[in-house]
Order: C-alpha cells, then sequence, then structure tokens
C-alpha cells in the first residue's frame, strides 16, 4: 500500500478545525485531527508545505517509522504546531492500519480494559447558587464527574470562571482575541466556598473538579489546595503555568490535593519530571495535540509505571477526530483516569459522522473498523475558516499574565 494523497481541509462548523484526509493506492483512507485553537493556518502550511510532499509513495503501514522521520527528521523538535501535525498524519495511518485490519483501532492497541469512558463536562455560573444549580442538572443527566467554575464578584466574567466557559471555549467569533481581567486575591476565597456549597448541595457521591488555567504561584496554588482539602476534589488542573516542572513540587509538599496538568504538553518531555517525580496525578495531554495516537500511548505507558493515570483534554476544539483517537486509547490502557467532553455543535456533528457514542456521563469508541470518524466534505465547504482567537488576560493594572 501507498500514500497518493494528503489533503488538509480547514473548516469552521461552529469554531476551526483542521483535518488531515491520507488517500491511499488501495482505496482506503485515514483522517487525522490538526487543529491547534487560534494558530490553525500554522499547522495548515507545516502540514501543506513541509510534511505532505515527503510522505507520498511512502507505505502507511509504517506508522512508527513515519512518526520518528517527522520528529527527529524536522531536527526542530517539539513544540505544538510540529506536534499537531504529526498527530494529523498519524491518527490518519492508524485509522488505515485498523480499517485494513478490519478492527476497531482499540483491539490494535491492545483490546479493552475497561467497560466503558468515564468522562466530565463543566458547569459555570454567575454566582456559586447558579453553579450549584448547574452541577444538579447534570447529575440528573447522569454524570458522575463534573468541573464546577464560578464567575469572581468584582470582575467581569472571564475565560474558564463564568457561565461562559463552554461557549467561549466553543464559540469563539471574535477576529482579534478579547482582553480580560485577572485578580488571584479575589479568586481564591471564593473557590473554596463553591465546593463547600457543593457538598452540602449535591454531597459526596459525585467527583467534583476545578480548572485554574494557569493563574497561580506555586505558593498559591499551596494555598488553595490545602483550602480545598476538605472538599476532597477529584483534582486542581493546571494550577500553576505548565512550563515550571519544579513549581509543582511546592504545591506538593503542602497539599494532599490531587493535581492533574498537561493540556498544552506535546510530547514526553513536557511532562517528564512531573511523571517521573511523582509531582502530579493526572496527566491531560491528547491525541492531537501531543503527537497522536502513537505519541499519546508513550505518553500514558510511561506515566504507568508511575500511576500517574491519564485524563485526555477534551474540549470542543480538539475535534470529533482526536476524540475519537481518545477514547480508543481510553478503553485500551491500564491507568485511565477520566476523559474529558465537552460536546459539540450539532453542525459539527454532520461535518464528522462518527462512531463513538456518548450517552450519561459515559462514552464508547464503537465497533467500526479504524477509529470510526470520517469527514463530509461536503458539509466542511458549507462552513468557511474564520479567524478566531482565544482570550488574553491582564491584570488589574494592565500587566499581561499567564491563564
Ligand atoms: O483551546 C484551549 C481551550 O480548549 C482550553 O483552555 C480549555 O482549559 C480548557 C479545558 O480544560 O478544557
Ligand atoms: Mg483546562
Amino acid at each position: 500500500m501507498k500514500i497518493t494523497d494528503i489533503k488538509v481541509i480547514v473548516a469552521s462548523p461552529g469554531r476551526n478545525f483542521v483535518t488531515v484526509k491520507v488517500v491511499t493506492d488501495e482505496g482506503l483512507y485515514g483522517i487525522g485531527d490538526a487543529t491547534v485553537n487560534g494558530r490553525e493556518k500554522a499547522v495548515v502550511a507545516y502540514l501543506q508545505d513541509h510534511v505532505a510532499p515527503c510522505l507520498i509513495g511512502r507505505d502507511p503501514g509504517r506508522i512508527e517509522d513515519i512518526w520518528q522521520y517527522l520528529y527527529k527528521g524536522a531536527y526542530w523538535r517539539r513544540g505544538p504546531i510540529t506536534m499537531a501535525a504529526i498527530a494529523g498524519i498519524d491518527m490518519a495511518l492508524w485509522d488505515i492500519k485498523a480499517k485494513a485490519a478490519i478492527m476497531p483501532l482499540y483491539q490494535l492497541l491492545g483490546g479493552r480494559s475497561r467497560e466503558r469512558v468515564m468522562v466530565y463536562k463543566h458547569v459555570g455560573g454567575l454566582d456559586i447558587a447558579e453553579v450549584v444549580d448547574g452541577v444538579q442538572a447534570l447529575r440528573e443527566q447522569g454524570l458522575d464527574a463534573i468541573r464546577a467554575q464560578v464567575s469572581i464578584p468584582g470582575l467581569p466574567p472571564i475565560y474558564g470562571t463564568g457561565p461562559s466557559t463552554d461557549q467561549a471555549a466553543g464559540g469563539m467569533v471574535q477576529a482579534l482575541p478579547t482582553e480580560e481581567v485577572w485578580a488571584t486575591h479575589k479568586y481564591l476565597p471564593l473557590v473554596p466556598k463553591l465546593f463547600e456549597a457543593l457538598r452540602d448541595n449535591v454531597g459526596w457521591d459525585v467527583h467534583l473538579l476545578h480548572d485554574v488555567h494557569h493563574r497561580l504561584t506555586p505558593i498559591e496554588a499551596a494555598r488553595l489546595g490545602k483550602d480545598l482539602e476538605p472538599f476532597r476534589l477529584f483534582w486542581l488542573e493546571d494550577a500553576i503555568p505548565a512550563e515550571l516542572q519544579d513549581g509543582f513540587r511546592i504545591i506538593r509538599q503542602h497539599t494532599t490535593q490531587p493535581l492533574a496538568v498537561g493540556e498544552i504538553f506535546n510530547t514526553v518531555w513536557d511532562c517528564q519530571q512531573l511523571i517521573s517525580e511523582q509531582l502530579i496525578d493526572y496527566i491531560r495531554v491528547t491525541s492531537v495535540h501531543a503527537g497522536g495516537v502513537t505519541g499519546l500511548k508513550k505518553i500514558f505507558d510511561f506515566a504507568s509505571i508511575y500511576h500517574v493515570r491519564s485524563a485526555c483534554h477534551g474540549p470542543m476544539d480538539v475535534s470529533p477526530v482526536a476524540m475519537g483517537c481518545n477514547i480508543h486509547v481510553d478503553v485500551a490502557i491500564p491507568n485511565f483516569g477520566i476523559q474529558e467532553y465537552s460536546g459539540y455543535t450539532e453542525a459539527t456533528h454532520d461535518m464528522f459522522p462518527c462512531a463513538w457514542s456518548y450517552e450519561r456521563g459515559y462514552l464508547q469508541p464503537g465497533e467500526a473498523p479504524g477509529h470510526g470518524v470520517d469527514i463530509d466534505e461536503a458539509v466542511a465547504e458549507k462552513y468557511p475558516y474564520a479567524p478566531a482567537y482565544l482570550p488574553v488576560a491582564r491584570l488589574e493594572d494592565g500587566t499581561l499574565t499567564s491563564w
């Protein structure tokens, strides 16, 4: 079998997705996700100009060799653009191999280790009462794990704090980034009150999660971890900027609060210290940003020997293709933790017919050969690319800050 064509399809059924289609001389094709939210066109150029020409004529079955060729062979290793481009190709190659074997992808990864994949969804609110209502509503819809965020009094609702969390993550239409305001001293005392109210109202039989979006310093995160301990959170996510792996040591020294990080990591090297020194409990890499199925497996296999569990990033900007690959890995690996799942717009589902399914808080990969996700190119044509960005954050005095 030989690769005869590589198409890169950019479409925006509610948000921008970069999708790779690898075509072979035997009529089989595979699909991959290569979306980097807010930097989509950089991956498109990388794929079209620098990857596709090198792969035409190659055997699509040599997945590991092609991964190494694109990783080591580029000389310029790692980084979100390179690793998303590799991911797009890698997912498509696994899709082709599993279709050729007439097996769902998880069978090629060793078969099932579990019967279903637990997900968490998001709830946000303008105040604590609204968040309590939202969490109760999701409980009624079957969710066993829920991420809770609340707006900060005195600040306008911002990304990942208020009711618009999913909308902000899913429906960004602004042509340039919006600028938001952050104040740690207003946030820190509020979060324990939120989780106290949640435990009082929804009880202890539900996993509660919280995302800090990289906004604290290590000692601030340690304080928050200690304050949250009585409410037994499933995890505290992205407590500090992810680059500083040593910073997690300070948090760890002060709290037994489980810690999660990794949604912006691209390779095992970004989390090697965090995992081998057992500074975290959940590693949140996802197929599209960590070099595809091959990259994800390398990281999760490494994590498994240090008791670190998986938790694939799964917001709306991780397309249904990458979600499908995540779910196949989720059912197969021994150290699965949880899967983030925000759901998708109807237009997104129209564009990506898929075999995986969601029901009452749990996902299934489906039994279709391959990873089970396709792209309807006629539907994609109806939704042209529209520039969109994540917001940036500033302190109240105007200083640009992490989020
Ligand atoms: O593109 C980045 C967003 O998807 C990300 O900020 C969402 O933090 C996020 C999460 O946990 O899903
Ligand atoms: Mg997050």
